[in-house]
């Protein structure tokens, strides 16, 4: 799962630009030859979402296709040739040539599948992409199912609150790599004094008895270390002496090659250490806060589909507001952004797509189960080696089944054992893939303690003053305050208040403020900010939008928008973006 790149044993080819589309609403493609070329289809951008680039087909969510032609270099040859794509949302099916090559589910990670066989060397090779985004109780995140959470007659019929933009969203890449080559490699960072540690694992695709070498560059100095493979596997520690350590105020990178006969992989590495004690997060053993916001990957025309200026303007204005963090909401983000946090000093919440879980009955938790293990285990493959991410967090606000709401108390009680053993068991997976980061989940007010008591650091969303007392700022905030004050008597662990947000109409004033206005967003934000300030036990403060974003269509969402935004969809501030800037520009 390394991401593709291009060096003196390594090929990689961007396939993203303008492929053939089409929709398939009665399923008829594979049997009527799509998968080899689309008579009638139009031009697509990929990456992108569909929805977006044709107003006709903003609501459809079933099966579509994309092909592209292409050929594939000579000198190639002789090496393992993969195709890549880096995300589509939500099933997909690659055929090359006509044949098919392997599906995939989940709509926010990697997957690839080796082609090396099946293409041509002399004339051009025909990708065919299938993808849908069916909304199915089945699957992370659910759909077509009620939640408690959204208005019956939302539509599209998630179960959250975010538009379920559909397509290939991230780079399609073809890539070649040795015939022994580095499959994957894990660093484990640590410090002793001024001395970093790096531990590397390193793994190939063959259990050849070879040997290779491990290097670690800064700006003056390197180190290096043997590898001596065994059954394909050799690790190595390196000490760094006199370490540049990596922290959000200084995201100092090293580069870490990996060198063998055949092969040559090199990884921007961040020495640094994250842990929590008492009511604190600590990074390099020094408390940190984590000052930011909630996101998505949303956008004009682009949907949900990698968008790389935007990315840098996005970085740029959480920086103008002093934000040093952020969650990826509610779902994996792009390689890209994994990349850049890491350059430019971003500590990450990383979250998979499990939003809005709910523990109905056994059939329907198991499959959910097996696909967000599939998902941690994806997203832990794939990051584990950023310095930017310092918490995995393993679902947002999953429900219960309460009573009085036309529920049973049984269901009531099953519903809080089921959920109990499914967050256990992703915590669980995560903590043994990965023991040197912390985790969580995103609780909504009235979670199970027997839920809340796994995570590392107590992780709340909290409405008071828009969903609850909403108009009644004060009330709120006293109401705001007694809950923080109690959660921290019954856990002593750091807590994050990983959402707070009121909608907001930009241009929208009143005096004295009202809720939609931007005074009342800006009030919200001060007194929320203010609140927290005043506990030591508060890690982290991350305000509920960074943007506007499109959501479904109901009477809760003006124009199917989320307009919680502390910037507009097109990125201009609203006012509470200044009193961001008072609190955490310091
Ligand atoms: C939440 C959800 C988020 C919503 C937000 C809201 O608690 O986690 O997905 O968008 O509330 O604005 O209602």
């Amino acid at each position: 799962m390394l991401y593709p790149q291009q060096n003196i044993s390594r090929n990689k080819f961007d396939l993203s630009g303008i492929w053939d589309f089409k929709i398939d609403p009665d399923r008829m493609g594979e049997r009527n030859g799509w998968h080899t070329g689309l008579d009638g289809a139009r031009p697509i951008a990929v990456p992108g979402s569909w929805n977006e680039q044709y107003e006709d087909i903003y609501n459809y969510l079933g099966l579509a296709w994309y092909v592209k032609s292409t050929y594939v270099p000579q000198y190639w040859q002789g090496q393992r040739v993969f195709l890549r794509v880096g995300s589509a949302c939500y099933f997909s099916t690659i055929y090359v040539n006509g044949i098919k090559m392997g599906s995939h589910e989940g709509g926010h990670l990697p997957f690839v599948f080796e082609v090396t066989d099946h293409l041509c060397w002399k004339t051009e090779n025909t990708i065919a992409i299938s993808v849908e985004n069916d909304l199915m109780p089945t699957r992370v995140p659910s759909g077509n199912m009620s939640s408690p959470l959204m208005p019956q007659s939302c539509f599209p019929r998630t179960t959250y609150d975010f538009f379920p933009f559909a397509g290939i969203h991230r780079p399609v890449v073809l890539y070649s790599v040795p015939p022994v080559y580095i499959e994957d490699i894990t660093v484990i960072t640590g410090i002793n004094g001024l001395d970093g540690t790096v531990k590397v694992r390193v793994q190939l695709n063959s259990a050849d008895t070879i040997q290779g070498s491990v290097h670690i560059k800064g700006d003056e100095v390197t180190f290096t270390a043997k590898l001596m493979f065994k059954d394909g596997l050799a690790e190595a520690h390196l000490i760094v002496h006199n370490a540049n350590f990596w922290s959000d105020k200084t995201p100092y990178l090293y580069d870490l090659t990996v060198q063998t006969e055949q092969d040559q992989y090199t990884l921007k590495v961040g020495v640094r250490t994250v842990k929590v004690q008492g009511g604190q997060i600590f990074l390099n053993d020094k408390p940190i806060h984590l000052n930011g916001y909630g996101r998505h990957e949303d956008f004009y025309a682009s949907g949900k589909g990698l968008n790389q200026p935007l990315m840098v303007k996005d970085y740029q204005l959480m920086r103008w507001t002093g934000a040093n963090s952020y969650r990826t909401s509610h779902y994996p983000y792009s390689e890209e952004e994994m990349q850049l946090a890491d350059r430019e000093g971003f500590l990450i919440i990383n979250e998979i797509p499990a939003v809005s879980l709910q523990f109905d009955n056994d059939e329907n938790i198991a499959i959910r189960l097996r696909t967000c293990l599939q998902q941690v285990d994806e997203l832990i493959t794939r990051d584990k080696n950023h310095a930017s991410v310092v918490m995995w967090c393993i679902a947002n606000e999953p429900l219960i089944a309460q009573p009085g709401l036309g529920v049973s108390v049984s269901s009531n009680v099953f519903s809080v054992a089921k959920g109990k053993e499914f967050l256990g068991t992703l915590m669980q997976r995560v903590r043994t893939l990965d023991p040197t980061r912390l985790v969580t989940f995103v609780a909504l007010m009235g979670s199970p303690s027997s839920w809340v008591e796994q995570c590392d650091v107590i992780c709340m969303n909290r409405y008071w003053g828009w969903y609850i007392l909403g108009g009644e700022l004060n009330k709120a905030l006293i109401s705001l305050e007694q809950e923080l004050d109690s959660a921290w008597e019954t856990w002593h662990k750091p807590i994050m208040i990983t959402e707070f947000g009121a909608d907001t109409m930009a241009g929208m004033h009143g005096h004295p403020n009202a809720m939609w206005t931007e005074e009342y967003q800006a009030e919200f934000v001060r007194g929320y900010l203010t609140v927290a300030a005043r506990k030591d036990f508060i890690a982290g403060m991350q305000v509920w939008n960074f943007a506007d974003f499109a959501s479904i269509q109901s009477i809760m969402r003006v124009g199917g928008m989320n307009m919680k935004g502390i910037f507009t969809r097109g990125r201009t501030p609203k006012m509470a973006a200044h009193v961001l800037r008072e609190f955490w520009i310091k």
